[in-house]
């Protein structure tokens, strides 16, 4: 038969007619990637300044990445956890060493590993901190996003994520985020966990006030409750640390971790926590089907293996702190407010900016892939291994879409 080279539209076409409308992507079909770039169907070729959302933390299709998925494909790729493999104990190790957290547990997705640390600290609390069975409470913080399943958006205060997805777990107590004295004063004998986003990402690129995870960390440590970290957008170097609690100096008692975890290759997600917690769990208790399989595990092994061999954590900082400074030389009437952290940066509009979504697509036609969020904010995360000439070529083409929108 003879092959048509089929176009942008036919594409969409196709994803409009046979696929669900959740979500409302920038028109740009993507066949190809590789490092920071990418290129489309039309041969465009973009700087990808989104990364997955942090999932390509190394760059797309990192050549020893690749290596060790096509290895590993043509040894054993899923043998279930009822039998052993030969890739877990070393990724358990190789995670223990990097992050000195005691033991960890394999999911695939975020929201897994977000579960999977929900459901621990509860029966933590019955089991080790005595809390009358069905009274665990986990406090939970505004402007949140912890994944899609209907616990999780059920502590969400966004009232889309919600919409039509009732009734909802309860035992969740929602807070104001960067607000100490609110979780002091949310402390009962019954709350058994504090779940947070060091900086929160879906919410803009939120960076709490200097001190506040501290002072968590300290009336978890008073009242008896464990300090959850959610990094899986914020982990892994995106901030310029391993992870982004390390600039505040404290140790939680529970991790998440995922995305960026495998590279881009493959879904690979855990909690990570001490054995005093990890203990809860009996065999049995929890699992599921895809977790610390070979083929992720020997992915994820050398997924870190990279970030770490290639300095990737040390650029982030490096080039994180460059680019913050080239961005405040931008001096748009209309930018509310610049934030960020290493190679994550949000750009605030003011409202009357008309949103943030017409720059993304002036941005598109420039040759840069940016997500808006919250309607006024423009997200930069690429890939950890960007180099300065690259956001170099990025600033040409935000000055110029800032020059022509304002
Ligand atoms: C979507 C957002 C980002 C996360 C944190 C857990 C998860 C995520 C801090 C769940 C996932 C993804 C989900 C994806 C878009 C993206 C996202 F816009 F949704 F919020 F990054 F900001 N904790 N974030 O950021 O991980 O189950 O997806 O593997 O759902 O649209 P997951």
């Amino acid at each position: 038969m003879e092959t048509t080279k089929t176009n942008t539209a036919e594409y969409i076409r196709l994803e409009d007619a046979y696929g669900a409308h959740n979500y409302h992507p920038l028109d740009v079909v993507i066949q190809r990637a590789e490092g920071i770039w990418v290129w489309d169907v039309e041969g465009n070729k973009y700087l990808d300044f989104l990364a997955a959302y942090s999932a390509v933390n190394q760059g797309h299709a990192h050549p020893r990445i690749r290596k060790a998925l096509i290895e590993q494909s043509e040894r054993v790729t899923l043998t279930s956890r009822a039998f052993r493999n030969d890739q877990l104990g070393p990724f358990y190790k190789l995670v223990h060493e990097l992050t000195g957290f005691d033991q960890m547990l394999p999911m695939n997705t975020g929201a897994e590993a977000v579960e999977t640390a929900i459901k621990a600290t509860r029966k933590w609390g019955y089991k080790k901190k005595g809390v009358p069975e069905n009274q665990a409470e986990i406090l939970v913080f505004e402007g949140n996003f912890h994944g899609r399943t209907t616990t999780i958006v059920g502590f969400s205060d966004d009232d889309q994520y919600k919409d039509g997805f009732g009734p909802f777990t309860p035992g969740f107590k929602l807070l104001p985020y960067g607000d100490l004295e609110a979780v002091q004063n949310a402390m009962n004998p019954n709350v058994v966990g504090v779940l947070i986003e060091p900086i929160q990402g879906e919410s803009g690129i939120i960076i709490p006030p200097a001190g506040y995870l501290k002072g968590i960390a300290e009336a978890c440590k008073k009242h008896n409750a464990l300090l959850i970290a959610d990094e899986i957008q914020s982990g892994l170097g995106r901030t310029g640390t391993m992870f982004a609690f390390q600039h505040e100096g404290v140790q939680p008692d529970v991790v998440t971790i995922g995305k960026a975890l495998a590279g881009g290759f493959y879904p690979v997600s855990a909690m990570l926590a001490s054995r005093d917690v990890m203990d809860v769990f009996n065999p049995g208790d929890h699992g599921s089907t895809f977790g610390g399989n070979p083929l992720g595990c020997a992915v994820a092994r050398e997924a870190l293996q990279v970030l770490v061999d290639e300095n990737m954590i040390e650029n982030s900082a490096r080039l994180g702190e460059y680019f913050m400074k080239r961005l405040s030389e931008l001096n748009s009437p209309n930018i509310q407010e610049i934030r960020g952290k290493g190679l994550w940066i949000g750009l605030q509009l003011k409202p009357e900016a008309g949103g943030a979504r017409r720059y993304c697509e002036a941005l598109q036609d420039e040759g840069l892939l940016c997500k808006e969020t919250h309607v006024d904010t423009i997200r930069f995360a690429p890939a950890l291994n960007v180099q300065q000439q690259d956001l170099d070529w990025a600033m040409e083409r935000i000055v110029s879409v800032f020059a022509k929108l304002g």
